[in-house]
């Protein structure tokens, strides 16, 4: 049985988050996440408060369990969401992409838990002083925007700079990363790729099949110039967007190239033209599961690789 002081501020069995991925993370997913004692997110992405608002209900029409609302910061909906989980009284918000200032006041008086995610030992002091209840330090293994430095460097340092509990995410997909993730001061795990296979995982045939292909050298970054940059599989889309960074064309018509692209990949499948974010960790993502057992599995596993860590010592 892992179980971390995280368990008890979230009333959570496991301490496990499924991230919040754009398009992805829906009621339905997030609601299998909580029923199998993880702490199932919903992804606001670029989406109005109208859609995270139904998901929220469809979330809390299948599970009795806490869950979370991920909000993107840059989407231009970020206010009206952030009003909406107020209203909804949603057990947790984490933010993304972002710096989370002129929402939390709001959040904490609503009695919400807000868990941002830091990229910098900068943000996560700032984070702490505005009364964050935990911080997600996410390395650039993961899928979709990136900060710059990797977990392994992140996680110490983030943790060294705050008493506040410290979630690991960025190149984590087994119980041997989530292990790690606690040897580096972690009392949690959140985990974005290896969801993409859970049953419950509405994406189309196409993106869950591209996962289970992948090998470690499947995703490439792109967007740096624009001061964004984003982990998506190796496609025809993602591939011209990297060359395109390196030509003359402008950052706005980059920027145009992106739009509506993560959508393309999770709804249709679109092979040639759709953006489909993943983490480095792709490359040991196997077999779909139903994402109770993900998590069950996960456990298990970190837990025997703990046991087994004092074979080290002499
Ligand atoms: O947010 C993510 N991952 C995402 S969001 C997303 S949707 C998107 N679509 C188009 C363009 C960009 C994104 C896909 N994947 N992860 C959490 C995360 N947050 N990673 C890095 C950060 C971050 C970066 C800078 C958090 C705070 C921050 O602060 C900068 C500042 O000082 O304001």
């Amino acid at each position: 049985m892992m179980k971390s002081k995280l368990c008890d501020l979230l009333g959570i069995t496991y301490p496990v988050f499924q991230g919040g991925m754009a398009w992805i993370s829906d009621g339905k997913l997030a609601a299998a996440v909580s029923n199998g004692g993880g702490l199932g997110i919903i992804a606001a992405g670029n989406a109005p408060g109208d859609y995270v608002r139904e998901q929220i209900c469809i979330a809390k029409s299948l599970t009795p369990k806490p869950f979370g609302v991920n909000i993107m910061l840059l989407s231009p909906f970020a206010d009206e969401v952030a009003q909406v989980v107020k209203e909804e009284k949603v057990a947790v918000v984490t933010t993304g992409a972002g710096n989370p200032t002129k929402y939390m006041a709001m959040w904490k008086e609503a009695g919400i838990r807000v868990i941002p995610v830091v990229p910098s030992v900068s943000m996560a002091k700032l984070v702490t002083r505005l009364g964050a209840d935990a911080v997600i330090a996410e390395g650039g293994e993961s899928g979709g925007h990136i900060g710059e430095l990797t977990t392994m460097v992140l996680v110490p340092q983030v943790c060294d700079a705050t008493d506040l509990p410290v979630i690991a995410a960025g190149g984590i997909a087994d119980g041997r990363g989530m292990a790690a993730s606690f040897m580096l001061g972690a009392c949690g795990v959140q985990l974005g790729t290896r969801f993409l296979v859970a049953e419950e995982c509405g994406i189309h045939p196409n993106y869950k099949q591209k996962i289970l292909k992948a090998n470690d050298l499947a995703t490439i970054t792109t967007g740096k110039r624009l001061g964004h940059p984003v982990r998506a599989l190796k496609t025809p889309f993602s591939r011209e967007m990297f060359q395109a960074e390196y030509s003359s064309i402008s950052d706005e018509e980059l920027e145009e190239m992106g739009v509506g692209k993560l959508m393309l990949a999770a709804r249709e499948g679109d092979l040639q033209k759709g953006s489909f974010l993943a983490g480095q960790v792709a490359g040991m993502v196997h077999k779909e599961q139903p994402a109770a057992e993900i998590i069950r599995e996960l456990c298990e596993e970190a837990q025997s690789v703990l046991e087994g860590a004092s074979q080290w010592v002499k």
